[in-house]
């Protein structure tokens, strides 16, 4: 966890001293992208980030989460301040009266980074730094450090890459808009003008570099999705805030050996696994969890992984209930909003409320009455599980036709594929064939067609 720290601070006040050796070091190796080594040294030895947090919000200020995220990110949290306006101040976000605060309170705390809880500016950062003496980290920056942690997959890592670069393509700007005003004389100009050109220069290939092996990894996932399409087995996605239990409910309900840590963003990368549900295959996804105020960078940089969750035929909605209704309320409408977002707001959903072995019998009590349709399960308990996949098929089944179709015995192979495809499947032999009687989707009904007995079938 330590190393997740320094890059924190080297995104700050270093930024630019930072990338511009991340960018030789990346004109040297003619490779993929990767922490310059001085800094990598720098992680082992240096002591633990002091973070001081601030906000300015309207609402009631709540900093827990973002404590978390800074706690997944390795980074100790000494202090916060919050100050309750309409907007944050355009180029120092907190009033100067509160800066000043700010400046003491966090010289006393011994912190040696500020973090702020909405996404600054470049302007709003470079003026926060200046005013504080002390180098200023956004919650963007503290989530793509924790991705660029947590990415396994050689797509995850790109997509990472590439929305880090995006974030700080915009941060160099920000710093030579800077520059250009601070010069204007002899031997100001020139120089720290090529090389800012240079760079961003250099960003800009990295990027263009980044988006065509990412369209690349996408063509041969197209591929692979194109296999699972021929199958046509019906698939779900477990979507949902960060942490809310969804690679423990792939675990239960799959047997997948996916990884569960109490942290956010542990999962990047989808994972999917077939699972039995009433003598038929199905497909379950486990995916990237949401959190309020995702970068837009992450949102887009993520579009080709949450593919998955676009193309499922239902999306199980899975929320943390152990927490308050007001905080489980927030954290429902901004995974609704993500999903519609990310284009896949309009497959069913079935809403699990998990961790409910956390929530006492007044709260399931009030689950039951606020949310009649959802399903209340506690996946590491394995509570209500079996009501769950009752659930989940029978959204499928809805969706479902019954067909009565009499196979040859020579077509062996595509009565092994119905076996797979088929809900409450019956089948008889008889002397002309194999006579089957089942719920197919409608995708599956159409090829089987050839097979279906006349005038029977089509009761749905
Ligand atoms: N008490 C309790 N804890 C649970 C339950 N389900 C999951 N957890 C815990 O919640 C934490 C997060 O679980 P994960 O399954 O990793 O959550 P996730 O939604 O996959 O999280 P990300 O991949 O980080 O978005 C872990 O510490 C789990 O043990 C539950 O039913 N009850
Ligand atoms: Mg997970």
């Amino acid at each position: 966890m330590a190393n997740r720290s320094c890059h924190l601070a080297g995104v700050a006040s270093a930024r630019c001293a930072l990338y511009t050796a991340y960018l030789v070091q990346e004109r040297n190796r003619h490779g993929r992208a990767s922490t310059p080594k001085s800094s990598r040294g720098e992680r082992e030895g240096r002591a633990k980030q002091r973070a001081y947090c601030i906000a300015a919000t309207p609402e009631e200020p709540n900093l827990q989460e973002l404590h978390e995220l800074l706690e997944t990110a390795g980074v100790a949290v000494v202090g916060e301040l919050t100050q309750r306006r309409e907007t944050p101040h355009p180029n120092t976000y907190l009033g100067s009266g509160k800066l000043q605060e700010v400046a003491q309170l966090a010289k006393a705390a011994d912190a040696n980074v500020i973090v702020c809880d909405d996404e600054l500016t470049p302007r709003q950062e470079r003026n926060l730094e200046a005013e504080l003496g002390i180098p200023v980290v956004d919650r963007t920056a503290v989530i793509l450090d924790i991705f660029a942690g947590h990415a396994h997959s050689a797509d995850g890592k790109l997509q990472v890459e590439l929305a880090q670069l995006e974030y700080n393509l915009a941060r160099m700007r920000g710093l030579w808009t800077h520059l250009e005003r601070l010069g204007g004389g002899i031997g100001t100009r020139g120089p720290g003008e090529s090389q800012i050109e240079t760079d961003r220069r250099l960003a800009r290939d990295r990027i263009s570099a980044l988006r065509r092996r990412l369209a690349e990894l996408g063509a041969g996932r197209q591929t692979m999705r194109a296999e699972r399409e021929r199958a046509k087995l019906p698939m779900f996605a477990l979507a949902g805030y960060t942490n809310a239990g969804k690679s423990t409910l792939m675990a239960t309900l799959t047997g997948a050996d996916v990884e569960i840590r109490d942290r956010l963003f542990h999962t990047l990368d989808p994972t999917t696994r077939e699972m039995e549900l009433a003598g038929r295959t199905v497909l379950a996804t486990d995916t990237v969890g949401f959190i309020r105020k995702l970068p837009h960078q992450l949102v887009k940089a993520f579009g080709a992984t949450l593919e998955e969750t676009r193309r499922a035929d239902l999306i199980v909605h899975v929320v943390d209930a152990s927490v308050s209704e007001e905080e489980m309320s927030e954290m429902l409408s901004t995974v609704e909003m993500t999903l519609d977002d990310i284009e896949a707001g309009d497959q069913p959903r079935l809403l699990v409320c998990n961790k409910i072995d956390q929530a006492d019998e007044e709260r399931i009590g009030q689950l039951r009455s606020l949310h009649p349709g959802a399903v209340l399960i506690s996946a590491l308990k394995e509570i209500g599980i079996d009501e769950l996949r009752e659930r989940i098929e029978a959204v499928f089944l809805d969706e479902m036709q019954a067909v009565d179709l009499l196979m040859p015995f020579s077509a062996g192979a595509e009565l092994a594929e119905l076996h797979k495809l088929a809900a409450k499947i019956e089948r008889e032999d008889t002397a002309d064939g194999v006579r089957v009687q089942a719920m197919l989707s409608a995708d599956a009904a159409a090829r089987y067609e050839r097979f279906a007995v006349a005038n029977s079938g089509g009761e749905a």
